[in-house]
């Protein structure tokens, strides 16, 4: 029976502005605003695929947050709706971040769309995010999403085919007649594309062995935790499945539409649990995911707690004992500009290019398909290579363990001995979740008039008997190597003459309320501070930041809520 296509008026919405990476809002926004939901998807569709959405082919899945079944549903119906001619849905709607890039890519789609928030907490009373992936595998660019943002404040209407329907939960294929149109849904199993492509990229036997033990070396006893999110069954089937890891080994490995009333954030805040677990002193490895499973925390013996910029710059250093790099040669690396200049420090040594973007996955996607670029991250805990085109967290777990197979190193040794060959770069970034906008707008104006005044440049600040002089002062604006698009106030950055750096941003990815981000960097040459602690080490800077920002009288918030 043909199945028929209605149109349904529609008004716009003036917020539906994709941020760093995609449209987030509370639950109970997508849920109580009538069509809030139809019309973002519409305008994703319209504008994301343009004139190819007659017959194209997209990827769909999320991180199993509350509302995904559902969004899920709705976006089947729409693409039906809309001309599409095929969709490829992960079993049960869940799929990673980085498993939905890998199908992308292998599929050859013309791009996906994924349900997720990340980090953000999840349930009735969480958040939810829908973002626009492109046919090579990564976040849509700005171009496209701010296509989408345009067509949601014009949207009169949007296309359904209410009464398909679909079983989420049996693997294959089922054809709809659309009015006389094959629309086809294939609900396919992510996890078994994902575990193929790490087979390619990684050599699994040497990583067995670090697990389980041999030739005389002990086994590792790793702990990975992945949060109540979507990389549990991922974690189980090549960790456990294919690497030999033991059940012990794992810790919430069951997707939960709320993570268990968790931030399925991996830091030392979220992840408390793994790094007391670590403290122990019974595990030589450790790492959380997110909720997407495209972040990663590595934490090594007695919780020593490996910087995402550190980790960055080790990968970088050792990229070559990984397969998939001896096969494709090393090419550049990249990092967010927040992110500590650690991997430049490499980049110089081993001659190879160095680009620092933008906050956001997306802009990594040009340089690599240019094949300019191996291997980048952020500060954020997002690392990942050009396997695919979004962060990848188990991925940087498997490299870092190819790493230790190799060196027969430990996560601690790695890291000191890469500080006694290139010095230190201390990091550390404090989070103002949920500030009002008002104040933290204005604080932004503030830092904007400071450093566009000439008398910035030599000033000399001053804090806790630590004097630093100004060498640059700017809000960071981004020309894209590849297609020269311009990306303007991705952040304001004070950058003194002994490189150390304060950098000011407001958050892309909260749902209400501004959230401040203040990063903060110090280098070190000298081996006898290495061991210091960065809050230490990094006072000054971090007074110096508070000092100029006026943060807290103007938030009136007096210590941050996250510190990484
Ligand atoms: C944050 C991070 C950024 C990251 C983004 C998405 O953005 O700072 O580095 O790319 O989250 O990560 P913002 O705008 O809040 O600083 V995820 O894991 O949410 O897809
Ligand atoms: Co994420």
């Amino acid at each position: 029976m043909a199945l028929a296509v209605e149109k349904i008026a529609t008004k716009p919405y003036d917020d539906q502005k994709p941020g760093t990476s995609g449209l987030r809002k509370g639950v109970k926004v997508y849920q109580s605003k009538e069509n809030y939901t139809e019309n973002f998807i519409q305008a994703t569709l319209t504008a994301g695929l343009g004139d190819k959405i007659q017959g194209s082919c997209l990827v769909v899945g999320g991180d199993g947050r509350y509302y995904g079944k559902e969004a899920t549903e709705l976006i089947v119906k729409m693409c039906a709706a809309n001309g599409l001619s095929k969709l490829l849905i992960a079993e049960n709607g869940l799929m990673s971040t980085p498993a939905l890039s890998c199908c992308i890519r292998k599929y050859q789609t013309n791009g996906g769309i994924i349900l997720t928030a990340s980090h953000n907490p999840g349930g009735p009373d969480g958040d939810f995010g829908i973002k626009f992936n492109t046919a090579n595998g990564g976040p849509a660019p700005e171009a496209v999403t701010n296509g989408i943002f345009e067509a949601t404040k014009s949207i009169s209407e949007y296309k359904i085919c209410r009464n398909l329907q679909i079983d989420l939960s049996k693997k294959g294929a089922t054809n709809y007649n659309i009015e006389g149109r094959q629309f086809t849904v294939e609900i396919i199993d992510s996890v078994d594309d994902y575990c193929q492509y790490m087979k390619e990229i990684f050599d699994f036997n040497s990583i067995k062995n670090l697990i389980g033990g041999s030739n005389g070396q002990p086994p590792l006893n790793i702990l990975l935790n992945s949060m109540h999110g979507v990389m549990g069954p991922y974690v189980k089937k090549i960790v456990c499945g294919e690497l030999g890891a033991r059940e012990s080994n794992t810790v919430n490995c069951v997707p939960l539409e709320d993570f268990g009333g968790h931030h399925p954030d991996p830091n030392l805040t979220y992840a408390a649990d793994l790094v007391n677990e670590l403290k122990k002193g019974q595990h030589g490895f450790g790492a959380a995911f997110d909720g997407d499973g495209d972040r990663n925390m590595i934490l090594g013996e007695n919780a020593f707690f490996v910087t995402p910029s550190d980790s960055l710059a080790v990968l970088a250093n050792n990229l070559e004992c990984i397969p998939y790099f001896q096969n494709t040669g090393v090419k550049g690396y990249a990092r967010s500009m927040p992110t500590a200049g650690a991997v430049d420090r490499v980049a110089k040594v081993k001659g190879k290019e160095m680009f620092e973007v933008p906050t956001g996955w997306k802009f990594f996607g040009n340089l690599m398909d240019a094949g300019r670029l191996s291997l980048c991250g952020e500060e954020s805990f997002g690392t990942g290579s050009d396997h695919i085109r979004e962060k990848d967290g188990l991925w940087a777990v498997l490299a870092w363990l190819q790493i230790l197979a190799h060196t027969k190193k430990s996560v601690k040794e790695l890291i000191t001995d890469h500080w006694t060959q290139y010095g230190r770069n201390f990091f550390t970034r404090y989070d103002y979740e949920n500030c009002e906008s008002g104040p933290a707008n204005t604080m932004m104006e503030n830092l904007n008039n400071l450093i566009s005044s000439p008398t910035i440049i030599n000033k000399e600040y001053s804090h806790d008997g630590k004097s630093y002089t100004v060498a640059q002062a700017d809000n960071f604006c981004y020309t894209d190597p590849i297609d020269k698009s311009v990306s303007k106030n991705q952040g304001v950055r004070i950058i003194f003459t002994d490189d150390s750096r304060i950098i000011f941003r407001l958050s892309g990815t909260g749902s209400s309320g501004a959230t401040i981000r203040l990063y903060i960097e110090g280098y070190e040459a000298d081996i006898a501070q290495h061991q210091l602690d960065a809050q230490v080490v990094l006072k000054p800077l971090i007074n110096i930041a508070l000092q100029i920002s006026q943060l807290r009288e103007l938030t009136g918030r007096q210590e941050p809520t996250v510190i990484t």
